[in-house]
């Protein structure tokens, strides 16, 4: 029998920007219970809600501080009871997100962690003594090279005891040690409390990081780069098939396992990784949410080095992970979630063609092989929001990127311009329900701008809108204009097959990830995507016909970096 999943619609809930019911700014669990009609309506099969445990907030929620009670910002277990109830009356269900590859370092495990090397819980996170000398590029001793995924290196002093601790995301988000089986099992009680009260699976936040090789080798470090690309050493790491293995039997094992969901979000996955993952036979995951197709415009320098898309690469990546999981596994399949920018501005035009190009991105997004995921606004064709000045940003990946970027020489506009197309930010202004005060999101002006449009891009507009493929109102810019062009003749030359050298996909003989080094020469593959891509050295220019009309194109590459374009 064909798992529920197979065939439902899975909608991702980001609760601070989702609806606010009392009226503090930022969103909660009475506001969602507000809106389960809207849910309803859409035909969604489940949800799936972003970290609503206590939390510094740090990483909005991504840094826990307790993983059995309600943040009080979004509600109470009560509230939470109710919107349980309240899905399954509806014949909704609802996936947590589970984020143990880290704790918050104000999660009681981490401050008795933290109180000393004789403490019984030190041996939780990863503890390192400082080595000999000065890290390059750093002040510190750090024990390896390894840069965060927020900027900087990944170990953080402890004054007190002169030990580092080792925090792939920011210092406020200690890495938990898997090897310890305490640990496993702390989490893997946890795991059973959310299911004995009633939910129905997990999204789990990062969870192919989760074994690291216990050594801590270093990384290889980029030409142009003072830290060193860990990585290959922490993700997919020796011993992640045989915890997932072991997490499945302990939590999921005598439950009605097909009847709950589980996803892991795997930066960085292969197609042969994901077949091992979600092969129904060896017990690990339903799903993976893969990087591959949302890795395509990083740069070598990089998730803000954002170039062009290739849309040639896109359709080929796509066309690899549906063959890839035909015959065994599943695919997840998604545009957007709370760490993407808006797939209209990324993929298509959202300015004279933004509603054309949702429903077109919705077509290619539900026809394919897979559970579909949609994130809040998608539905409604949300566009970027308009980030002004660092002023607007919220999220802390692209305040650490701001700050260090602008320190280390870069011109503060051009790094703003790169988190305007890149940044998380883009995705978490809140919901726009209707035409009124703060897009009907809630009485208090919110913890993060309102998207401008809001007045003609709501869920009221929508549903009063009795022709939704009509074209959108409001432009774009020039700028924007003049990439939407640059990216369509981009393809256009690719499809002449003038610029392409073939992309491949970087894995090494043990199907482990690898490094970009293991691309091949004048190629990069970013951090979270395996595909690697081509930089070539020639300059180029060729015919791009289109129906609409007929341009001549130049393109100008300067050692291996795209150069103006004038059409
Ligand atoms: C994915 C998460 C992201 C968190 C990170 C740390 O990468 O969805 O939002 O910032 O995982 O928990």
């Amino acid at each position: 029998i064909d798992p529920w999943w197979h065939s439902a619609v899975i909608y991702q809930i980001y609760p601070r920007s989702f609806a606010d019911a009392n009226g503090d700014g930022i969103g909660d669990l009475r506001g969602i219970l507000q809106h389960l009609d809207h849910l309803e309506d859409l035909g969604v099969d489940a949800i799936w809600l972003s970290p609503i445990y206590p939390s510094p907030g740090d990483d909005n929620g991504y840094d826990i501080s307790d993983y059995e009670a309600i943040d009080p910002v979004l509600g109470t277990l009560e509230d939470f009871d109710d919107l349980v109830a309240a899905l399954h009356a509806r014949g909704m269900r609802l996936v947590m997100d589970l984020v143990v590859n880290h704790t918050s370092d104000e999660h009681p495990w981490f401050v008795e962690s933290a109180s000393g090397p004789d403490s019984p819980k030190r041996d939780w996170y990863w503890w390192r003594p400082a080595r000999p000398g000065t890290l390059a590029g750093t002040s510190g001793a750090e024990p390896t090279n390894w840069e965060s995924f927020f900027s900087g290196p990944v170990w953080q002093l402890d004054p007190a005891s002169g030990e580092y601790y080792l925090h792939l995301f920011s210092a406020k988000q200690p890495d938990l040690n898997w090897e310890n089986p305490d640990v496993r099992q702390a989490v893997y009680r946890m795991m059973r409390w959310w299911l004995d009260r009633g939910i129905d699976g997990f999204r789990m936040d990062v969870i192919n990081l989760i074994s690291k090789d216990p050594s801590l080798p270093d990384g290889a470090v980029p030409p142009d780069g003072t830290l060193g690309d860990g990585f290959p050493h922490y993700a997919a790491g020796p011993r992640i098939h045989e915890f997932l293995q072991e997490m499945h039997r302990e939590v999921f094992a005598g439950r009605d396992a097909a009847d709950l969901l589980t996803v892991g979000e795997m930066p960085g996955a292969t197609v042969e990784q994901a077949r091992l993952f979600t092969d129904p036979e060896r017990r690990e995951l339903d799903m993976v949410f893969q990087f591959d197709h949302v890795g395509l415009d990083h740069g070598p320098g990089g998730k803000f080095d954002v170039q062009p898309l290739d849309l040639v690469e896109l359709k080929a990546s796509f066309d690899r992970w549906q063959r890839g999981l035909a015959d065994v596994g599943w695919n997840s399949l998604y545009w957007n979630n709370h760490d993407q920018p808006r797939a209209v501005s990324r993929f298509g035009d959202d300015g004279a063609f933004r509603v054309a190009s949702a429903t077109a991105l919705a077509a290619v997004l539900h026809l394919q092989r897979g559970t579909p995921y949609v994130y809040q606004g998608e539905e409604l064709g949300m566009t970027n929001a308009r980030l002004r000045t660092s002023d607007d940003l919220r999220d802390i990946e692209s305040l650490r990127h701001y700050e260090l970027a602008v320190a280390s020489g870069q011109d503060s506009e051009r790094v703003m311009d790169s988190i305007r197309r890149i940044g998380r930010d883009n995705a978490r202004t809140p919901m726009p329900w209707s035409d009124e005060e703060n897009g009907g999101f809630g009485s208090h002006h919110p913890w993060i701008d309102i998207h401008p449009d809001f007045a003609e891009v709501n869920a009221r507009q929508q549903r009063q809108d009795p022709r939704p493929s009509s074209p959108s109102t409001g432009g774009s810019s020039g700028s924007d204009t003049r990439n939407a062009w640059s990216q369509r003749a981009d393809s256009s030359c690719s499809r002449l097959g003038i610029r392409r050298c073939s992309p491949t996909v970087a894995t090494s003989t043990t199907g482990v990830l690898s490094s970009s080094r293991t691309c091949p020469a004048r190629s990069w593959r970013s951090r979270e995507s395996p595909t690697c891509r081509c930089q070539c050295r020639r300059r180029l220019s060729c015919s791009a016909t289109s129906a609409a009309r007929r341009t001549r194109v130049s393109m100008h590459y300067r050692r291996g970096r795209r150069g103006s374009f004038s059409g």
